[in-house]
């Protein structure tokens, strides 16, 4: 009776803590969107962004982005676009080098994660087949397997973000899904997966995203409970 009080004790006083994978190949926009996320969502020791905020794009281009040798790691606290769902979540992101030589580090995390971001650079066409293999690489891997009775498959969801659309080169949604992703699209049927076409840089896309990544992490629950913070 006690641990019972005492974990919906738990449940109500603090916030739920679900921890999301930033993942994609390099020069995708990984760093860019964690960047951007610090500026548009308060930390958990701030209590709001402070209104009329700087231009978020400008602030962002002004920054010095180098390429992600090890992991950058950012909390930030959750506010959805409606303001009465989900008013106690923080979303703790983990940011990871995208080079090929740094791909064998990702599923290390894999475990620990709720939620995956996967970024795809919407201009870099020669590379779609390389996203294509690295996804089926991810939701394949091992490490799923061992907390999902031996079925080796990904058990979280997954946010594909087709990056760069402000780009006139940038390949759009309708032609990404019924084209070059195709495949993937139907080889990742059973998984809860979305794709959606943001510019990171412009803050197009950003918040929305966020939104339905949240709703699935919610959704997920039950199959893989949040921390308690
Ligand atoms: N035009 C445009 N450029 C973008 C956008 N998002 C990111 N970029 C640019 O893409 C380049 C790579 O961005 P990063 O955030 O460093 O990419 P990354 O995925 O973290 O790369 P690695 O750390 O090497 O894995 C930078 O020059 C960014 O300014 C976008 O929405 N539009
Ligand atoms: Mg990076």
């Amino acid at each position: 009776m006690f641990h019972l009080a005492s974990s919906l004790y738990t449940q109500y006083t603090k916030r739920e803590q679900y921890n999301v994978l930033i993942l994609g190949l390099d020069n995708a926009g990984k760093t860019t969107f964690l960047e951007h996320l610090k500026l548009l969502y308060p930390t958990p020791n701030e209590t709001k962004k402070a209104e009329g905020a700087p231009d978020t794009t400008e602030t962002i281009r002004s920054k010095r982005i180098l390429p992600t040798v090890g992991q950058n790691v950012a909390t930030i606290k959750y506010e959805g676009s409606d303001s009465h769902q989900f008013t106690n979540i923080n979303l703790k992101f983990w940011d990871l080098g995208g080079q090929k030589s740094l791909r064998s580090m990702w599923s290390r995390y894999y475990k620990s994660c709720h939620g995956i971001i996967f970024i795809i650079d919407s201009t870099d066409t020669e590379r779609f087949h390389e996203c294509y293999e690295t996804l089926m690489e991810i939701t394949h891997d091992q490490s799923w397997s061992d907390e999902n009775n031996g079925f080796d498959f990904v058990n979280v969801p997954i946010l594909m973000m087709a990056n760069k659309q402000d780009l006139p080169t940038a390949v759009d949604l309708i032609s990404l899904k019924t084209g070059y992703f195709i495949d993937l699209v139907s080889e990742l049927e059973a998984t809860d997966l979305k794709l959606l076409p943001v510019s990171i840089l412009e803050n197009q896309g950003l918040r929305e995203s966020l939104d339905w990544l949240v709703t699935r992490l919610v959704y997920n629950k039950a199959n893989k409970m949040p921390q308690y913070k």
